[in-house]
């Protein structure tokens, strides 16, 4: 199937483990915002159709993509959040704003992982417009903050193997 047809976030519910007990913190980001909020609502619903409980999700809202690493930080600290899901949207302008923000977001994101050892998930559209994003956020291609969710479960749950 080519890519332009395919729904990106399709998955086997049954393939992902019960995420009961988990603390999740979600930091999304303000910029873009309708693409963000249903990107947040995908993440936090599936957080909680594979068992975790709504007491147990902090939703923190930060200005742009570029804080949202500051962000997660707060929560492991101060939620002390078993995970971290990062939201954002950064969609392509006519300056080179886009590649410093994309470039900063990811390479924060990463580190943030590795100095908590815990997972953090880089739940952020980079797109070249703003289609791209809706169809990413809820439309064609599924919902990435979905995604990014089970991308937290499976990474709470290979620590928990592994130990
Ligand atoms: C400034 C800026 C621009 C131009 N574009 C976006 C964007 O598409 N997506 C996004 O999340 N944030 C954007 N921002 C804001 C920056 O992420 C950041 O909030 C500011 O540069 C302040 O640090």
């Amino acid at each position: 199937m080519a890519t332009s047809l395919k729904n990106l976030s399709a998955y086997d519910p049954e393939s992902i483990p019960d995420c009961t007990g988990f603390k999740f913190g979600i930091v999304v980001s303000e910029w873009n915002e309708a693409i963000t909020s249903s990107l947040a609502e995908g993440c936090s619903e599936t957080l909680l159709k594979h068992g975790a409980m709504r007491e147990n999700i902090k939703l923190l809202t930060v200005p742009g993509s570029f804080e949202l690493p500051l962000g997660g930080q707060i929560l492991f600290e101060s939620f002390e959040a078993d995970a971290v899901i990062l939201i954002g949207c950064v969609i392509q302008g006519e300056t080179r704003h886009f590649d410093f923000i994309c470039q900063a977001v990811a390479q924060g994101c990463m580190e943030l992982g590795m100095k908590y050892h815990k997972p953090a998930v880089f739940g952020v559209l980079t797109t070249n417009n703003l289609q791209q994003a809706i169809d990413r956020s809820g439309g064609i291609h599924g919902n990435k903050g979905d995604e990014a969710a089970i991308t937290a479960i499976k990474m709470i749950n290979l620590k928990l193997r592994l130990k």
